[in-house]
């Protein structure tokens, strides 16, 4: 009798369970609504593509077994010795661009772990730099208070287990264990979380056919175990064509659009990611975007409702090159001046143009002036409110002509320094609840 029920008991279980699994994901394991928000409030980080791969300038991952042979490539790491890395520096020049956060390639294709792992030979330990570069970057953004972050790719092409190789060739390697080789992401993503404790995780290579939404759901719920207010990217599905589910069966908590600023949303959050330069490992003389390419870009994002994640590539000897720095501490300069205007604000209600951009907070919106050289600006009127007040962000007076259904926002002919600036609209009610204006 005692055993009968047992054995039901066992069965039904099992049915529940398989229930479970055909369910749509359950969004209850999602982060707290609140813990997003303050991801979003921050609105500017820094990404950091790094790894013995920068000894040829080359770009991190897609270029092993194209521009550098497999052979040479998987061999760097016995002469990869930043003796001039520090942390410190690293995480300076991030604060002096007036970012709060920052995102370290701690794994990328490559799968050369930039911390010692205890599950890989392949990893910082086994170079003549020895020293732990995450571990030390984690430590520098605690104390500076940045948030930490880390990138950790879901591909690997140089793991026995997983089973693709090489970006330029796909065959599927048939000794490969995919189960096997998910005990090691978990044993590295724990050690990772339980050793470093970063606020998110930024997930990548989620394209490739070994990988499915089953694996991405499983290591998502996994990571809520370990850490129930851990951040994560939605680059954990595969939804083939590199895709992105950014609806409710979305895998992760933000959408990721990559060289590109994503769509004015006020309910999926989003982070752009930009290279400052054209690769996103460092290369000898790579170009680097002006400072007006710069701001426009962080413009659009906040005006969009979302944040930019800025990347820079550090040099072989553990510096981030004098160029980037200067151009980080000018953005730094410009949001030291217009910040109100970008940080804990949400985007819109206007739909941002290549002319403009809009911000807003309580009962202000921000107006970000992006191509300086027109006289005026004209919107649509915003239904339901009047513009008390208009004045360039801690400046002068502006004009506003009221023509039928428009504002004719009269803009400063001079005085300005040429690069992107704020007029603040304050409104005699809410700016937060105003309906998107396209
Ligand atoms: C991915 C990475 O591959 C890249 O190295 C970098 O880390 C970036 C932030 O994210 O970017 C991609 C993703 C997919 C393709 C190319 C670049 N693709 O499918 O060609």
């Amino acid at each position: 009798m005692y055993c009968k029920q047992f054995i039901l008991t066992i069965i039904l279980s099992a049915f529940c369970g398989l229930l479970l699994n055909a369910q749509p994901y359950d969004k209850s394991v999602h982060t707290d609504p609140e813990i997003i928000r303050g991801f979003m409030d921050k609105r500017f980080g820094m990404f950091i593509h790094w790894g013995p791969v920068s000894l040829r300038g080359t770009e991190i991952g897609w270029s092993r077994g194209r521009e550098v042979s497999k052979e040479d490539y998987d061999n760097l790491y016995k002469e990869f010795n930043p003796v001039l890395f520090d942390a410190n520096d690293w995480v300076k020049a991030a604060k002096d661009a007036g970012m709060k956060y920052l995102t370290i390639t701690a794994r990328h294709h490559d799968g050369f772990s930039l911390w010692p792992s205890k599950f890989t030979e392949y990893d910082i330990a086994a170079t003549p730099y020895k020293k732990d570069i995450v571990g030390a970057l984690a430590k520098a953004c605690k104390k500076a208070d940045i948030e930490f972050c880390i990138y950790y790719s879901v591909l690997d092409w140089y793991h026995p287990d997983y089973p693709i190789h090489s970006a330029a060739d796909q065959t599927i390697d048939p000794k490969a264990d995919m189960d096997r080789y998910i005990m090691f992401m978990k044993n590295q993503l724990k050690e990772l979380i339980t050793r470093y404790d970063p606020y998110m995780l930024w997930f990548d290579g989620d394209w490739e056919k070994p990988w499915t939404n089953e694996m991405g759901r499983d290591i998502y719920a996994y990571l809520k175990e370990l850490k129930p207010d851990l951040i994560v990217n939605n680059r954990l599905s595969n939804v083939g064509g590199g895709k992105r589910r950014t609806d409710d069966s979305m895998v992760g908590d933000y959408d990721t659009p990559e060289q590109k600023v994503g769509k004015l949303d006020m309910n999926v959050p989003w982070e752009s990611c930009f290279t400052l330069s054209s690769q996103w490992a460092w290369k000898p003389n790579d170009n680097i975007k002006s400072l007006d390419q710069c701001l426009d870009i962080l413009s659009k994002t906040s005006g969009g409702n979302g944040n930019l994640l800025l990347n820079v590539g550090p040099m072989p000897d553990g510096r981030i090159e004098a160029r980037q720095v200067t151009r980080l501490q000018e953005i730094g300069q410009w949001l030291k001046n217009n910040g109100d205007a970008v940080y804990n604000t949400f985007g819109g209600p206007y739909e941002p143009t290549d002319h403009y951009a809009s911000t807003r907070k309580g009962n202000k919106i921000y107006l970000h002036v992006l191509n300086t050289d027109t006289a005026t600006i004209e919107l649509k009127k915003i239904p339901g409110r009047k513009i008390q007040s208009a004045a360039v962000l801690g400046g002068k007076q502006v004009n506003i002509i009221e023509r039928d259904e428009h504002l004719l926002v009269q803009l400063p002919s001079s005085g300005q320094s040429g690069l992107n600036y704020i007029i603040e609209l304050t409104l005699d009610g809410d700016a937060e609840s105003i309906p998107v204006i396209r």
